[in-house]
């Protein structure tokens, strides 16, 4: 897989599978439990998780959970922008750590542009807002489409599939298809399977032992499983304990092909891709 690179960054996921450490800041979380709202806190939390190995962090302000309530553009806003603007100065000798914005609203991503952010990660693959895709293409930075089927707020009711690697595969080709039609260079498109996104346990695990159908696209793919529900649904066990699950999902995706992981737990999962990269790749990418 080629790099992505872009004027203020690179993710140089042609060397190793590349670890995002996850900054949310929203009240509601359903694994940080808002703990780290205080905007000061979030900054100390992402650069903790650049101490432990992350390679990108990625700043949400909406809670995506299942049942989760849309948040106001303004307070999305308000919640992210600090945050980013602190992580920013804080790593400015360190260029090498990006900063993604998770969230599917153009005006607030184009205030993370603003405050320090360079890339864009959107849960709804850029279909919730029309203009996302404008201006990933006039600010020239990399955007991470995401799979999901419905919405937080009734996404797991009953999703179906016909098949649900092949459907997943055919949308996610359709929105980068879209996203090169915007002006979007395919060199900075990274997609997702997005897990837990209206999918059964059955759909996520399906979706994690077939990954390496998605990786025939072309682009980089990206894969969030950090503690989430179907680990729980799995191995029967609540958010806290889901360190090992989480462990075992990262090791199968960077060895189905994944580029790069978005996690809590930054230390191990870096570890843990390091050792699956050295099997897989059969180099050391310390
Ligand atoms: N999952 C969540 C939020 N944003 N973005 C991408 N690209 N992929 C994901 O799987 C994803 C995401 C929800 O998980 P969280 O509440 O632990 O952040």
């Amino acid at each position: 897989m080629n790099d992505v690179v872009w004027a203020r960054g690179r993710l140089p996921v042609s060397e190793r599978t590349l670890v995002m450490g996850i900054v949310n800041v929203t009240p509601d979380s359903f694994s940080d439990g808002g703990s780290f709202l205080d905007s000061a806190a979030a900054i100390e939390h992402g650069l903790s998780m650049v101490e432990q190995g992350a390679d990108v962090l990625d700043v949400g302000g909406e809670s995506t959970r299942p049942g989760a309530e849309p948040v106001p553009e303004a307070e999305e806003i308000r919640r992210v922008v600090p945050v980013i603007e602190g992580l920013s100065q804080a790593l400015s000798g360190s260029a090498s750590v990006p900063i993604s914005i998770d969230t599917t609203k153009s005006a607030v991503a184009r205030a993370a542009l603003a405050a320090g952010a360079s890339i864009v990660n959107d849960v709804g693959a850029a279909r919730a807002d029309p203009a996302m895709l404008d201006l990933v293409a006039e600010r020239e930075v990399p955007i991470v489409l995401m799979h999901m089927q419905g919405e937080p707020r009734t996404m797991q009711a009953n999703p179906t599939y016909g098949d649900v690697v092949a459907d997943v595969k055919a949308f996610l080709a359709g929105r980068a298809r879209a996203a090169v039609e915007a002006g979007v260079p395919a060199g900075r498109i990274l997609v997702d399977p997005g897990f837990g996104f209206g999918k059964t346990l059955e759909h996520n695990l399906t979706l994690l032992r077939r990954l390496g159908e998605l990786t025939d696209l072309g682009y980089p793919v990206l894969v969030g499983t950090s503690r989430k529900s179907f680990i729980g649904a799995a191995l029967d066990l609540p958010v806290e304990d889901r360190l090992e699950g989480t462990a075992a999902t990262v090791a199968l995706a960077v060895a189905n092909g994944a580029s790069v992981v978005r996690v809590h737990d930054c230390g191990p999962m870096r570890r843990i891709a390091g050792m699956v990269d050295a099997v897989m790749r059969g180099e050391l990418g310390r």
